[in-house]
């Protein structure tokens, strides 16, 4: 029995899903999925998600779990065993545990599928599906009471983004009230609004469900033998054409910018972005906004600290994120985020870069637009990020030139 919220909440219950496999990621997901991947150099990815959760009042909370899930259960312990039972309310990490099948998920829309037990279990009427590798704000009770007072089935949240990206979406069309009448997923041209040349209407992922309608909408495609993996090539595109009453929800953004930020990390160079969009003096996405907290897991480490010897080595950071632990002793750390407990050596340079926990960085190394995961020693000298060559013989080199080192590499 739940006792907080309003009851469109009590009625709803969260799905997060966090079982894909973040190939584009690699080697960031080499060892975990992409949702328990690093960033602004405290948080994982999956905590921006439950972050709003927890300030949309939604504390029911399901995260489904596939690939390399370790990391992502080991920090959904540490970080968020904050929910009380006896106000029935929880978060629960699940793997597949091939009850109903003898697979393992098969989509997103396969791994809901294979649950469904857990819904109907607690006598929900809607059933919040996210995804957990976004980086945005969003106020889900406000979609929750939209599909409610349009007395939707599937109410699909959306966002208008440039055409020329789109080709990575489901593209929605839509009628004057916002209802969809079409939705084509990852088209190779994608559609424009009406209007509005250069933009089209995308789906992110996030979805609100009646939970007696995907019930029923699965078994019919059981019974049809119609295949029911995704939602995106299956499960909307059938309901749309069955003439359930699928509904566009405009994405409004708790930044309260003019124009609103969501972004699906999915590669080494909109990660990066995403990234450097934190250090920006007015950024898109502010860590910084009491009323939207943003929480994650805080490791005990003393205050991020600065050392400058005498002469010229001065330890400075400019325009960066420093995180606990971390000490930039006589080095030059510009436009990068750092995570707990990094060194910066004297003569060091450090820019345009991210860096995780417990790196050192040599003396006289210099690094530039590099990724480096937990654990690396960058020897004395060592030069990165300065000649592409070099680099792609040793690491992982993305389309506009970003370095990423994996975790635990040893120089020799
Ligand atoms: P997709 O490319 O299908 O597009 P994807 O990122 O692969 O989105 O998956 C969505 C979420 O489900 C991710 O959080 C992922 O980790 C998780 N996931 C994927 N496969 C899974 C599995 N087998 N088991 C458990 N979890 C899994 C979808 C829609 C598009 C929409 C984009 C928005 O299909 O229409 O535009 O999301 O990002
Ligand atoms: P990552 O960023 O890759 O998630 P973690 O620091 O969370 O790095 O550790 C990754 C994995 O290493 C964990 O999922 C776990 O299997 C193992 N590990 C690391 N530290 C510990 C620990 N203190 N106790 C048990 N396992 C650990």
């Amino acid at each position: 029995m739940a006792y907080t919220g309003s009851t469109s909440l009590r009625k709803t219950i969260t799905m997060i899903l966090a079982g894909g496999q973040g190939e584009r990621l690699f080697p960031l997901t080499k060892e975990r999925t992409k949702p328990s991947v690093p960033f602004g150099g405290k948080y994982r990815i999956i905590d921006f998600t439950l972050s709003n959760c927890l300030n949309s009042g939604l504390r029911r909370i399901f995260v489904i779990t596939q690939y390399k899930s370790d990391s992502l259960s080991r920090h959904l312990y540490e970080a968020w065993n904050i929910f009380n039972p006896d106000l029935g309310e929880f978060i629960y990490s699940i793997p597949p545990q091939l009850k109903t099948s003898n697979n393992w998920y098969l989509g997103t829309a396969n791994a809901v599928h294979q649950n469904m037990n857990l819904i109907e279990d607690g006598n929900y009427e809607n059933l919040l599906l996210l995804s957990g590798d976004h980086i945005y704000k969003m106020d889900y009770l406000k979609m929750i009471q939209y599909h409610k007072e349009k007395n939707a089935e599937l109410t699909i949240a959306s966002i208008e983004i440039p055409s020329s990206q789109a080709n990575r979406f489901g593209v929605i069309d839509i009628d004057e009230n916002y209802r969809v009448k079409s939705f084509i997923e990852k088209p190779k041209n994608p559609p424009e609004i009406p209007n509005k040349p250069g933009l089209s209407f995308v789906n992110m992922g996030i979805y609100v469900f009646s939970t007696s309608v995907i019930n029923e909408v699965f078994k019919k495609m059981d019974d049809e033998k119609i295949p029911s993996y995704d939602f995106g090539k299956d499960v909307i595109p059938y309901m749309i054409k069955h003439g359930h009453h699928v509904q566009a929800y405009r994405f409004v953004d708790e930044n309260k910018k003019a124009e609103p930020y969501w972004v699906d990390v999915g590669t080494i160079d909109s990660y990066y972005a995403a990234s450097m969009d934190l250090i920006n003096v007015t950024p898109h996405f502010n860590l910084y906004d009491n009323d939207w907290p943003l929480r994650t897991r805080q490791l005990q480490f003393p205050p991020a600290k600065t050392i400058s010897h005498e002469g010229e080595r001065v330890g400075r950071a400019i325009n960066s994120l420093i995180t606990d632990g971390t000490i930039i002793s006589g080095g030059l750390v510009e436009r990068s985020i750092l995570g707990y407990n990094v060194r910066v050596n004297s003569y060091s340079y450090i820019t345009d870069s991210i860096i995780y926990d417990n790196c050192n960085i040599g003396r006289h190394a210099r690094i530039r637009r590099t990724i480096i995961d937990k654990n690396v020693v960058i020897p004395e000298g060592m030069e990165i990020g300065f000649d592409a060559e070099t680099d792609k013989k040793r690491f992982t080199v993305s389309e506009t030139g970003i370095v990423v080192i994996p975790k635990n590499y040893k120089f020799k």
